[in-house]
């Protein structure tokens, strides 16, 4: 690996490395032989040429900024570092759409697009870390998945190099294309166990030069969430509606030092978005009178109150990691499950594990209720048990954007058929098929048959 990438970019010393073999939320903590970090495509694929030859399985890293520990090695497997895979090519203005190689961060592509007089559809308080190969390993969603959809909408084809260390690259933007299997959506979600993503052809979005944030307060849960429905079919220019509630919005403003938005205490927030060429706050202001069992509200001025606003939702993450190390839940509920599900999930949890803090936010308008715990040990699984188990009774799923990494591959079929995980190991076989890619995320171990396998 020394003589593919030069000895500067392998990185042994465990000091040196320990940003990387930890999780962002410090519950998952690894080690690694070595930490490489390629700086080309045919850097990447001699690299993993010679873990093929010597058998050596690798975790594809890039920002590190996941949340289900699928970017760390937790069984010593070397880290292969996508992020100087870093060249971001001009906007294609004719298509509409720009090629990222994978260690690009979200917020350069974004500033990259908006320069240009575009933008980019997936949007996360990660931004500034979470890079394109990230994303599209991970098909992340983010804030304005109502709008844009996840990453997997935007992506037209991507590169990638096999396990084997041949190359996929299919990075030509064409919008049509029905030659056969769709080799780039299968890497989208496909958590660094398939292929290492090295570039991607991506779709842009209009700007909106108008962009107007509100934050409405509730006194009742099943009000919050019936107005999220009513925005989406009252607002066209709806970008993003966000839920969170009272005691997670007190935890980001003790913690992070933020002022109180509202002068009283209310049950539920939700955050609206609307963005458009033409300023929407008339329209914003008409849906949000509309709705019913409004507390309160509080309407960004400007753009530095309107990230204000995002504060008090996108702070979560952070505040919440203050805390110790959370056990994250990442679920999507069906619309009519929502509400029985947000009253249920706290009292299922205290009583699976008394004393543990149940903190309910998450993307109210794609049904997706992030599920954090704390007050739990590291390894204690009860509290996903109980969740992911309410979830699948309810209909949903365990994982709406985060994926299924490490945390929730034993439950895995809860929302999977036998068929399905076969036909997934089939794949994994296909493309990997000595299990050197992510071996230990996404798909339970093959002896593996019922749950928790
Ligand atoms: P990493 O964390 O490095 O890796 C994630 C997974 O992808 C791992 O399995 C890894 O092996 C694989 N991988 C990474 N790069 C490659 C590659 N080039 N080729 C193949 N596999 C690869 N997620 C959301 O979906 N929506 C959100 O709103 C959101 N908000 C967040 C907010 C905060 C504050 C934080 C810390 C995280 C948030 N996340 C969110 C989770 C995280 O940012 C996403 O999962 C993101 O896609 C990870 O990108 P990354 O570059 O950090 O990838
Ligand atoms: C968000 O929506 C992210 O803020 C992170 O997906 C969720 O911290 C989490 O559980
Ligand atoms: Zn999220």
């Amino acid at each position: 690996m020394r003589t593919a990438v030069g000895d500067a970019h392998v990185l042994t010393d465990p000091d040196v490395v320990a940003g990387q073999v930890q999780d962002w939320t410090g519950r998952y903590v690894g080690s690694t032989p070595a930490v490489v970090r390629p700086g080309s495509v045919d850097e990447v694929a001699a690299v993993l040429r010679s873990c093929a030859d010597a058998r050596v399985p690798v975790v594809p890293q890039g920002g590190n900024t996941g949340l289900v520990g699928g970017s760390v090695p937790l069984h010593g497997e070397v880290v292969l570092d996508l992020r100087r895979l870093d060249r971001l090519d001009p906007v294609d203005a004719l298509a509409g759409q720009v090629t990222a190689q994978a260690g690009v961060t979200i917020a350069r592509l974004h500033e990259h697009a908006r320069a240009a007089g575009w933008d980019y559809g997936v949007d996360l308080a990660a931004r500034d870390t979470a890079t394109v190969g990230g994303t599209v390993a991970t098909n992340a969603g983010g804030v304005h998945v109502l709008r844009y959809g996840s990453t997997r909408r935007q992506v037209i084809g991507v590169e990638a190099v096999l396990a084997d260390g041949r190359v996929l690259r299919r990075l030509d933007g064409l919008e049509k294309d029905n030659t056969g299997y769709d080799l780039s959506g299968l890497l989208c979600g496909s958590e660094g166990t398939l292929a290492v993503i090295t570039a991607a052809r991506l779709r842009l979005v209009a700007r909106p030069t108008h962009v107007i944030v509100a934050l409405v307060a509730f006194d009742d849960v099943d009000a919050a969430l019936a107005s999220v429905a009513e925005l989406r079919r009252g607002l066209d220019t709806l970008r993003a509606v966000e839920l969170f509630f009272q005691d997670g919005l007190d935890l980001v403003c003790d913690r992070l030092g933020l002022a109180r938005p509202f002068a009283g205490r209310h049950v539920a927030f939700v955050l609206v978005e609307a963005a458009a060429r033409t300023d929407p706050t008339a329209e914003l202001s008409d849906a949000i009178a509309a709705l019913r069992g409004v507390s309160d509200v509080a309407v960004a001025a400007d753009t530095r109150a309107a990230r204000q606003l995002w504060r008090y939702r996108e702070g979560h993450t952070e505040a919440i990691n203050l805390l110790g190390a959370p056990h994250k839940l990442d679920v999507t509920l069906p619309a009519a499950e929502l509400s029985a599900f947000v009253r249920e999930v706290r009292e299922r949890v205290t009583a699976a594990v008394p004393g543990a803090l149940t903190w309910l936010f998450g993307h109210a308008a794609d049904g997706n209720v992030h599920v954090n715990v704390t007050g739990v040990a590291p390894d204690d699984d009860r509290v996903t048990d109980v969740v992911l188990q309410l979830v699948a009774r309810r209909h949903g799923s365990i994982s709406a954007e985060h994926g299924i990494g490490t945390a929730k591959r034993a439950w895995l079929s809860l929302v999977r058929t036998q068929t399905e995980i076969d036909t997934y190991r089939a794949i994994k076989h296909a493309l990997d098929p000595n299990q050197l890619l992510n071996p230990n995320v996404l798909i339970p171990s093959e002896n593996a048959r019922g749950l928790h396998g």
